[in-house]
């Protein structure tokens, strides 16, 4: 388990809430925050605060001797650009700066939709090139950037959770391929919170996604340096799930899906 507390933004949401449970009745000393109130009873070892994103000053006491950052809070799904602005820069601006006063690893929860506009027939790896797919997937690309600034200029390390579809369940032909287990994202947290090292770059990308033999996209990551790959499969739901496509040529094409469909006005 970690040497020192470790500190999950997020904690009430659906993520948050499923990582807090696991990773408490495992023994991890953490301290949990979000805006909104924690819906369960708090796991045994943690303690919840309250905070704003937005309140730097908030976020640094509840980040006050924690050796790690998850950094799951903010707007999770496609919003206007001014509801994304707050959470998801500045917030996320807060958190690093959390991260570096602490000499804490920031483990942050980006998303495929930093990627969304490559095409499904593409087969991607860590290094190509950010291609967001809305203002959501355009602030978690603003995330991975400042994580890549804050190691060159504090040594702060970063890994970046490129989750996919983290549901209990998949529930459509696109997540035969993006879907991803609970239990492989807890492993996934749990090597990158306790990996000794992140390597030279002190930054890894790491693609969320279960063993899905539909998964084709994304490939070249992280994952060997921090030791971990997914256990889980998505692929007993190919029967059902198999062509329940929607009818937007859009969605189709991207990786990103629905997002790239949302106000989609290109011609060509
Ligand atoms: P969620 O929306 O359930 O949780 C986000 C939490 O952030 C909420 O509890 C919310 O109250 C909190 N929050 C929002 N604004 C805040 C603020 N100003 N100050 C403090 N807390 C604030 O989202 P979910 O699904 O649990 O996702 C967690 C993280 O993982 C998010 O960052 C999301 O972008 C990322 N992610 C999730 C994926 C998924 O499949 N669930 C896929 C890709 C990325
Ligand atoms: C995300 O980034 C969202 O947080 C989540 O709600 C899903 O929409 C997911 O991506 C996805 O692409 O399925």
């Amino acid at each position: 388990i970690p040497k020192k507390p470790v500190l999950l933004t997020g904690a009430s949401g659906v993520l948050g809430r499923v990582l807090a449970h696991a990773l408490a009745a495992q023994g991890w000393s953490l301290r949990l925050t979000d805006i909104a109130p924690f819906p369960d009873p708090v796991p045994e070892g943690a303690i919840f605060t309250r905070a704003d994103l937005n309140d730097g000053a908030a976020i640094r006491r509840v980040a006050e001797g924690c050796g790690t950052i998850l950094h799951f809070g903010g707007i999770s799904v496609e919003q206007p650009f001014e509801t994304v602005i707050g959470p998801n820069i500045r917030g996320l601006y807060h958190a690093y700066e959390a991260a570096r006063w602490e000499g804490a690893r920031m483990v942050f929860a980006s998303s495929n939709h930093t990627i969304g506009f490559h095409e499904r027939d593409e087969a991607i790896d860590d290094s190509a090139y950010l291609l967001p797919d809305g203002y959501y997937g355009l602030s978690k690309a603003y995330g991975e950037l400042m994580g890549r600034l804050y190691w060159a200029k504090h040594g702060t390390q970063s890994v970046f959770l490129r989750i996919g579809s983290c549901t209990p369940a998949p529930l459509d032909d696109r997540m035969l391929s993006t879907w991803f287990s609970y239990g492989d994202l807890t492993r996934l947290v749990e090597r990158s919170t306790l990996a000794p090292s992140l390597g030279p770059t002190g930054c890894l990308v790491i693609w969320g996604a279960s063993r899905n033999s539909r998964m084709t996209w994304w490939c070249k990551d992280g994952r060997e340096i921090i030791g971990w790959s997914p256990q889980d499969s998505v692929d007993s739901f190919i029967p059902e799930l198999d062509g329940k496509t929607s009818n937007s040529p859009a969605a189709e094409r991207y990786q990103g899906g629905g997002y790239c469909a949302m106000g989609f006005s290109r011609e060509d």
